[in-house]
């Protein structure tokens, strides 16, 4: 932490926003900010009261802002009513029903547009064909779609009858599909043939058959199947149907269905510290209000904005960034179902060019892959087009955030480096473009209502030039608001007993300057970042150990990964005798092809070194701050001489 908290204290560089910009800006300059902060001091529940009023439509006004009965478990605007999918939709149609909704490009460049018009009803045909199905409110539907304009509107339709959505990324493996469902106790999936990426086919239907052909999905009745890619997949009687065989003959309107504020609008799983991902419940309005406002704040939204978030819809900063933020503000949103490399490493800045894209916000590993794989070629297009330019997922390196400033941005552009976790919901410390400063690698200051601190292990707060754990005092009303069926574990988590149960708990380690600016180091748990994906450690363990034929036992550490923040490397003692030389190769790669059907490619482990044992403690526990000290090639410091077996050391330097 010390090296951390230096760099930060070194870096000197600070850009305020140019005047013309903090001119325009919809919140205009520091003092405009802090009048926010200050509201938000003074009347906390006024101050959201207010904003919930002005920015969502409400069938029944809310009377109460803020429940805290019962903490950790908050409630937010609780005895108002509104619909998700009313509120991104209908309430646009009257002022700007030809206005683009959604610009999709496809892999192959094909692009194709739809008008909130012309969304609206797509929506309503789905929502009347689900609720055909017998699909109702307070159902879970899981969504297990390419990126294209059909999972926006299954997951609008979805809200629109008030069934809760669980979208899992087109990565995941068939038996992360399967965890999925049965957690969820999902009724329904809606899913493709196939989807496109970097000019290969890859299956998505097959997997979800294969999920469910592996038992356990006992709710599941029905499958709707979107034809993308058309190759020929099989269809289960009675129980599949093509998207197209179910939307025929459904009206083109459809009542939104009027909830409570708290309805789970959806459940996405996430990695946690243990095995099992955690299915983070969100809200209706409470999330809805912060993807309104961060919309407004961060991106400082306007009227005639082209917005592209390059994230995937199956992550959380694509639910917020793609698919409720950016309608709700009746945005038009850029969709972009490829990679950024292919066909070649100029594709997003000729995708800003030929939509004229205004707010641009990717991952720093695609921003440093960016740069290894072309750092001339954006100077090759006309970016003159983008505002603000965004980061989110994992630290930025000061060395990429000075690249993006000046050969993307051309040093016109704010950047907004955003921090915020899937149980957030949105944005929580970031700048706000046309009022802070803004340093590289520094998330800067929270948002107006978020009361964001650093913490020693007792609570209290370190103070300036100090590291510590990031913790939110108060509640927010764009927070998880449980792990679906585990309350226990949301609490132990989020609002441990250390802390009286008082301070949620980030999970991310963070530094303050002598601004008070963040500076967010990394988890200081069990979790992984890699390539802005999460992965726990233990997830990884046990897809490894499941292998029961090929593996005793596995430690998973992460490793410092100049492209992709953080490197996987296993460490793994075989049931036989110790591989070596090209057994050991052969091994390693079967291991990987294991983990990747186990989780998803995401979650193959870069390097898998051999051992006949692991490093433990007298009392049995593995030595993981040892292996992490192997996995990066650092010199070991540690205490060894507990290890039964120290020659394992030397076997476990060995890469494969
Ligand atoms: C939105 C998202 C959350 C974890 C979080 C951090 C890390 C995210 C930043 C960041 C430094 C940032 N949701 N993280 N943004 N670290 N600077 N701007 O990423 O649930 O998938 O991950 O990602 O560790 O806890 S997530």
């Amino acid at each position: 932490m010390a090296a951390t908290i230096e760099s930060v204290l070194s870096e000197k560089r600070v850009f305020p926003p140019s005047p013309e910009f903090v001119k325009q800006a919809n919140v205009s300059g520091m003092a405009a900010y802090q009048a926010l902060c200050d509201e938000a001091e003074r009347d906390f529940e006024g101050f959201w009261g207010r904003l919930a009023k002005e920015h969502l439509h409400w069938s029944k006004p809310f009377n109460r802002v803020l429940d805290e009965a019962n903490p950790p478990f908050f409630k937010w605007f609780h005895d108002g009513e509104l619909n998700a999918s009313y509120n991104c939709l209908d309430r646009h149609l009257a002022s700007q029903p030809d206005k683009t909704a959604i610009i999709f490009e496809a892999d192959d460049g094909k692009v194709t547009k739809i008008t909130y018009k012309e969304l609206h009803r797509e929506v309503c045909r789905l929502a009347n064909a689900l609720k055909a199905l017998g699909i109702q409110r307070g159902d879970r539907v899981l969504i297990y779609m390419p990126m294209s304009i059909q999972v926006v509107v299954a997951m609008q339709a979805c809200a629109r009858i008030a069934a809760t959505h669980s979208v899992v990324f087109g990565g995941f493996s068939a038996k992360s599909v399967q965890e999925r469902i049965i957690d969820a106790g999902a009724v329904a999936v809606i899913t493709a043939d196939g989807q496109f990426r970097g000019g290969r086919e890859i299956p998505l239907k097959p997997v979800v058959d294969e999920a469910i052909g592996m038992g356990g999905c006992d709710a599941m009745r029905k499958v709707i199947v979107y034809k993308r890619s058309g190759s020929s997949v099989p269809m289960t009687a009675g129980r599949d149907l093509w998207w197209d065989e179910a939307v025929k003959g459904q009206g083109d309107t459809c009542d939104p269905v009027w909830v409570s504020a708290e309805h789970p609008l959806f459940i996405l799983y996430t990695s946690g510290s243990t095995g099992k991902p955690k299915g983070v419940q969100h809200s209706t309005g409470g999330y809805l209000l912060g993807c309104i406002l961060t919309m407004k704040w961060v991106f400082d939204n306007k009227p005639t904005d082209i917005f592209w978030c390059t994230a995937d819809v199956g992550w959380v900063t694509g639910h917020s960034y793609i698919v409720y933020g950016p309608l709700a503000c009746g945005t038009t949103v850029v969709m972009f179902e490829g990679v950024p490399t292919y066909p070649d490493a100029g594709r997003f800045w000729k995708m800003i060019q030929a939509h004229k894209v205004n707010v641009f916000y990717t991952a720093p590993t695609a921003i440093r892959s960016l740069i290894k794989a072309g750092p001339e070629e954006p100077k090759k297009y006309d970016l003159s087009s983008v505002r603000i330019l965004g980061t989110v997922g994992e630290p930025i390196n000061p060395e990429a955030w000075m690249w993006y400033h000046t050969t993307v941005g051309r040093e016109r552009c704010p950047i907004v480096d955003t921090w915020w976790q899937t149980e957030t919901g949105v944005i929580m410390i970031t700048p706000l473009p046309g009022a802070i400063p803004t340093k590289p690698g520094s998330a800067t200051l929270p948002l107006p209502g978020i009361m964001a601190d650093i913490v020693d292990e007792t609570g209290n707060s370190v103070g300036k030039g100090k590291g510590g754990l990031l913790v939110i005092k108060r509640p927010w009303p764009a927070m998880l608001r449980t792990i679906w069926g585990d309350p226990e574990r949301y609490k132990k988590t989020y609002f441990p007993d250390d802390f009286k149960g008082k301070l949620y708990l980030a999970g991310d380690g963070a530094s303050i300057d002598e601004d008070g600016y963040f500076r967010i180091v990394g988890r200081i748990d069990d979790v992984l970042n890699v390539s802005g994906h999460r992965l726990g450690t233990m997830e990884v363990e046990s897809a490894l150990v499941a292998n029961s034929k090929l593996v005793a036992e596995a430690a998973v550490v992460g490793r410092p990964d100049e492209l992709t923040g953080e490197a996987i490397v296993a460490f793994v003692v075989t049931k036989g005798p110790r591989p070596t030389g090209e057994e050991a190769k052969k091994v390693a790669q079967e291991l990987r092809d294991w983990v990747a059907k186990e989780i998803g490619a995401i979650a193959k482990p870069k390097d898998i070194r051999f051992g006949e044992n692991l490093p433990k403690t007298r009392s049995g526990k593995i030595m993981r701050r040892l292996l992490r000290s192997i996995a990066r090639g650092e010199e070991i410091t540690q205490d060894v001489t507990t290890l039964e077996n120290p020659a394992i050391l030397e076997q476990l330097k060995q890469s494969q």
